[in-house]
């Protein structure tokens, strides 16, 4: 429950936040009480409560970007290497360029606000989804995403802390997952044995960041050379998104790179990139993968691509 009554000040500045929004493209948005996270596993991280970056905090702002729309069609080809909407999003480790201007907004009245990055670092201070969910933004569904009636799981999450007080939404959105555990069965490597909970130590998008990538997870990884989307691939929520994505002004501008995306993700001329030309080229995904993960990706994916 929304415990305060707002004044016509407070009012207004979610208002502008709100046109702010709109104004850089942001989706989705929501607010919502800054309460601890009670149930966050990780008990040392600060996400759990957004009173350990900002004392005072009255409110979370949570943001949604769709990114539906971000697919190479070359990702069914087995000479072309495949990563994820979120990948190609930019969004990878940072979100929060966008809400830099919301932050600065608040700033400008007078308020503090913390934004959080999506990285696994210390600038990421909120549980994403879990901040989503009470944001109304959507549920989370049994592949632990944050998913939604109109974006599906395809939404990219950033989210603020302010010591401003705001609107809170106060309804949030029921389980629309129902029996359903097509995403539970797909995973090749059983990441979601328990509903809503992701594995991390099984999980095949944390293979391909990291130097440990057992011969289990290698043998299904077929040409992803980075991240992997199979529980949300058979999802029947994004299942409109797969087919046609929603026309937002990200997937219209995305349009107009799926052919230069594409020649890189060409696996001969990939597998001879090397780390200066990784740098530059990948620069702006802003992935913080290190070359060695990614060339090593790219030489497993040509190999089988070798075999097939
Ligand atoms: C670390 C991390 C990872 C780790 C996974 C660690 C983990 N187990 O979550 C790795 C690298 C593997 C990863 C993978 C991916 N990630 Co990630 N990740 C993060 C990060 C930085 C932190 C998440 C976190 O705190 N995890 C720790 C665990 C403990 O938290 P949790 O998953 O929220 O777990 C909670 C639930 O299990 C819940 N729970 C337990 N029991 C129950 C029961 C019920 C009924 C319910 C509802 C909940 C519930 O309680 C737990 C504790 O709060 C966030 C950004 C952020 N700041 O939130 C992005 C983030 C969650 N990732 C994101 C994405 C998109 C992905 C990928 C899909 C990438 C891809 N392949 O495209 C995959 C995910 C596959 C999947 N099915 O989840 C998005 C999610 C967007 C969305 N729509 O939900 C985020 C928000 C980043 C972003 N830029 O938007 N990720």
């Amino acid at each position: 429950m929304n415990k305060y009554i707002l004044n016509k000040q407070q009012k207004l500045t979610t208002e502008k936040i709100r046109n702010l929004a709109d104004s850089i493209g942001i989706d989705a948005l929501g607010f919502a009480d800054a309460s601890e996270f009670t149930g966050y596993t990780i008990r040392n991280s600060r996400r759990r409560d957004p009173k350990l970056s900002l004392p005072e905090a009255e409110t979370i702002i949570v943001a949604g970007f769709y990114i539906g729309g971000l697919t190479l069609p070359a990702w069914s080809n087995f000479l072309y290497g495949r990563t994820s909407r979120l990948y190609l999003s930019g969004f990878f480790l940072d979100v929060v360029k966008p809400l830099e201007s919301i932050a600065a907004f608040l700033r400008e009245k007078g308020y503090h606000a913390v934004v959080c990055d999506s990285s696994d670092s210390e600038r990421s201070v909120l549980p994403l989804k879990r901040a989503a969910v009470r944001a109304g933004l959507g549920w989370q569904g049994k592949n632990s995403l944050l998913l939604s009636k109109k974006y599906g799981s395809f939404m990219a999450l950033g989210g603020i802390i302010t010591d401003a007080v705001l609107e809170h939404n106060t309804e949030e959105e029921p389980d629309r997952c129902g029996s359903c555990s097509r995403c539970q069965e797909a995973c090749p490597l059983h990441a979601l044995e328990q509903p809503h909970v992701l594995k991390r130590d099984t999980c095949l998008s944390n293979f391909l960041q990291i130097e440990y990538f057992p011969e289990n997870a290698q043998s299904v990884s077929e040409n992803r050379v980075g991240d992997c989307e199979i529980c949300q691939d058979v999802c029947p929520w994004n299942r409109k998104h797969l087919e046609n994505p929603l026309k937002t002004h990200m997937t219209a501008l995305f349009q107009q790179k799926i052919h230069y995306w594409e020649d890189i993700f060409y696996l001969p001329n990939l597998i001879k990139m090397t780390e200066e030309e990784y740098e530059s080229i990948f620069k702006d995904l802003n992935t913080g993968i290190p070359y060695s993960i990614f060339h090593r990706n790219v030489f497993l994916a040509m190999e089988r691509a070798k075999k097939s």
